[in-house]
């Protein structure tokens, strides 16, 4: 199995840091992320209503929707004048997708917009048992950043559980992107989600994605 692979891949760092392989709890969550433990709907794919096109007027109040989007806030910080974001991620949130998630999303179940040439601050925190990082990216089997500073530091090795991690960058040209594990297997598992930069839209979104 190909989580189990990468998980002996990365066994020398897990060892370094946390010790064991799969075997660990999940390390306590964050105050950071406290809105995680809002979660209170299960389920995916409850949403078709949503996707690609329908970003409408919607600001990041819509971010607290059952299904996939699970109450977890993705989106904070949203100033509309500095055109600033901080996106809240949670790498290896419950067991969804056997941890390899973002938010309990995986295989791009959900989708965030930003309108272009917005500052974006990315927070990473790993709530998993594997390391994980977080990388914008044109492709989901070369990841590299898109655009400059958009990943974690070495996100190959990726930060430890219960390790947070947070990176900067400008969303300088609109386009179709993802927000992927740079950790090597952990994206083909389907550890990414859709990450678009819109020149059309006025605040930033998150949706649960189309099918
Ligand atoms: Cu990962």
């Amino acid at each position: 199995m190909a989580h189990r692979l990468s998980c002996g891949a990365a066994l020398a760092a897990v060892l370094l840091f946390a010790g064991g392989c799969g075997n660990s709890p999940s390390a306590a969550p964050s105050h950071h992320h406290k809105a995680h433990s809002t979660s209170s709907s299960g389920g995916y794919g409850s949403s078709s209503s949503y996707g690609y096109g329908s970003y409408g007027s919607s600001s990041s109040a819509a971010a607290t929707g059952g299904g996939v989007l699970k109450g977890v806030t993705w989106l904070g910080g949203v100033d509309a004048a500095k055109r600033t974001v901080t996106i809240d991620l949670i790498a290896g949130d419950g067991g969804a997708n056997n941890g390899f998630n973002f938010g309990g999303a995986s295989n791009g179940s959900v989708t965030l917009t930003v309108p272009v040439d917005w500052d974006i601050t990315v927070d990473l925190a790993n709530h998993g048992q594997y390391p994980h990082s977080a990388v914008i990216t044109a492709s989901r089997t070369t990841i590299a950043p898109v655009f400059s500073g958009a990943s974690t530091t070495d996100p190959t090795s990726g930060i430890s559980p219960g390790r947070t991690a947070q990176f900067h960058f400008v969303a300088k040209a609109a386009g179709r992107y993802y927000i992927a594990c740079g950790v090597p297997g952990h994206a083909d598992q389907g550890m990414w989600i859709h990450f678009n930069v819109s020149a059309g839209t006025a605040s930033p979104t998150v949706q649960a994605s189309q099918k």
